[in-house]
């Protein structure tokens, strides 16, 4: 099973799109295994997102995910990676497919709800950013028998 880690960003917060978010990972059969809510301290920020320190849009991006709480979660299954970016669609909300978060819920670049991680590399760096290993909960779904073959 791999993991991801997962954001509602403070703009999905104030915009009361937690449960949606959340009701879409645990519907299409992924295991929220790690959660909380806080606002991400600048350091954490700016290491979480230090692949982009160089772009134009980095000082904004850092201000506006440290600006609110988020929620943040590590996310299970198979090909969780893969499967969160694909339930999150396109980074430019303008390209992202109706039926995605960001498709259905957002319209700009710097503004579009979510994250997740996009390789197993970032997602290994990323949840050890924001979550402690006795942070990342170990159970079983009652319906893996039915959604793994
Ligand atoms: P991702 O969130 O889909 O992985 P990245 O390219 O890693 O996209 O960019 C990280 C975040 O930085 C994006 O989600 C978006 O909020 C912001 N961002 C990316 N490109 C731009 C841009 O051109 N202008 C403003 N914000 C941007
Ligand atoms: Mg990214």
């Amino acid at each position: 099973m791999e993991q991801t880690y997962v954001m509602v960003k403070p703009d999905g917060v104030q915009r009361g799109l937690i449960g949606e978010i959340i009701s879409r990972i645990e519907r299409r059969g992924l295991k929220i295994v790690a959660l909380r809510m806080n606002v991400i301290s600048e350091p954490a920020a700016k290491e979480h997102y230090s692949e982009h320190a160089a772009r134009s849009f980095f000082p904004s991006l850092i201000e506006f995910v440290t600006s609110g709480p988020s929620v943040s979660m590590v996310v299970a299954g198979k090909d969780a990676i893969k499967v969160m970016r694909a339930i999150n669609g396109a980074t430019n909300p303008v390209d992202a497919a109706p039926g995605t978060i960001r498709g259905d819920f957002a319209l700009d670049v710097g503004r579009n709800v979510v994250h997740a991680s996009d390789s197993p590399e970032a997602a290994a760096r990323e949840i050890a950013i924001h979550f402690k290993d006795s942070e990342i909960g170990k159970y079983s779904r009652i319906d893996e028998v039915c959604l793994y073959e």
